[in-house]
């Protein structure tokens, strides 16, 4: 069997990790060309790989020999060249979250991917490949604890990195929390309220940390998300979803080295989102290395993309201005039905 080679642009924190993956945990694949514009970083991960080419352009990396696939993992405002250069070249492309960071630049993608007429591109949510997750979401579609009416969210980072602002609260973290809930629900995202209590006094100066994000959907259910992304003690994801006829969580601990000690009970924490999804990212890999294989993508599409980055710009907009905000939607094209 061949092997796919894969062109993976950023080698920040998600890029280096996912070129990790591909190596040890993901077979059938290999990075050929890495990009990204601090040349020295990426001449050392290059350096580390058997024959891969180090770029400090993302095209020229997506044009370099070997390349049949492309993972983006550099900032967002990049996302929406690098994904168009893939296109034009009808490669499957695996992009980190948000798809884009407004709208306007998915509905691009989605064109171009119209003109072409089928899909190339699969969106990094993660948690879809979740065994938790995917778990919550056999229970709901099987009706197990009946109409769903509300998903009760925390979202928790230890410590945001130095480039946090308070509206990516909403477009980087929540944004996970926007596309589970469409997920889980199968139901869209219709409008969004958003509340700032007095910000915790371990976030830097300036920042709007925690926020409670309310979020309606299309199908008259209310989902509650927390997102406190300094709060010191950890990395928690957590979901009840309650419904007509019983409830269900995931995320609620249990997992990893159960201590007992000295009168106490303590378990461990994770502290980083590559540690508590570590499996999800290498489902999610493996089955997009699956499926871009054959020239198809196996997850969450430009759609997806499209719908969260609209959720994020009211969800920002209903922060600003203190009030409730529709989420405003395109028809979906019949290649995303
Ligand atoms: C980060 O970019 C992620 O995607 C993590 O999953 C999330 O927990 C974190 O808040 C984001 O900044």
């Amino acid at each position: 069997m061949s092997m796919l080679g894969i062109a993976v642009l950023g080698t920040g924190k998600m890029g280096a990790d996912h070129v990790r993956r591909i190596g040890r945990t993901v077979g059938g694949a290999r990075v050929v060309a890495v990009a990204d514009p601090d040349a020295d970083r990426v001449k050392e991960v290059a350096a580390g790989l058997d024959g891969a080419s180090a770029h400090t352009d993302a095209a020229a990396a997506t044009a370099a020999p070997g390349v049949d696939a492309v993972l983006i993992a550099s900032p967002g405002p990049a996302h929406e060249e690098a994904i168009l250069h893939a296109l034009r070249r009808e490669l499957p492309v695996l992009c980190e979250k948000p798809l884009t960071p407004d709208p306007k630049g998915a509905l691009r993608v989605m064109e171009a991917e119209q003109r072409l007429g089928r899909k190339l591109v699969q969106v990094g949510f993660m948690r879809r490949f979740d065994a938790e997750y995917e778990r919550l979401k056999e229970l709901l579609d099987a009706g197990g604890i009946g109409r769903p009416l509300f998903l009760h969210c925390r979202h928790r980072n230890a410590a945001s990195p130095s480039f946090f602002t308070s509206d990516m609260l909403i477009s980087d973290s929540v944004v996970h929390e926007v596309d589970a809930a469409r997920w889980l629900l199968g139901q869209e995202i219709t409008a969004v309220s958003v509340l700032s209590p007095t910000p915790t006094s371990a976030a830097p100066e300036g920042l709007r940390d925690p926020r409670l994000v309310l979020l309606e959907t299309s199908g008259g259910a209310v989902v509650d998300v927390e997102i406190f992304v300094n709060c010191g003690f950890g990395y928690e994801v957590r979901c009840e979803a309650v419904g007509e006829a019983g409830s269900a969580l995931i995320g609620g601990g249990g997992e990893g080295m159960l201590v007992q000690s000295a009168g106490r009970r303590y378990g461990e924490i994770a502290q980083d989102f590559t540690v508590r999804f570590a499996d999800a990212y290498d489902r999610q890999l493996r089955r997009w290395v699956a499926a871009a294989a054959q020239g198809r993508v196996a997850g969450p599409d430009a759609w997806d993309g499209y719908a969260a980055a609209a959720v994020s710009r009211a969800g920002i907009a209903a922060a600003r201005d203190g009030v409730r905000r529709a989420v405003e939607l395109v028809d979906r094209p019949a290649l995303y039905r």
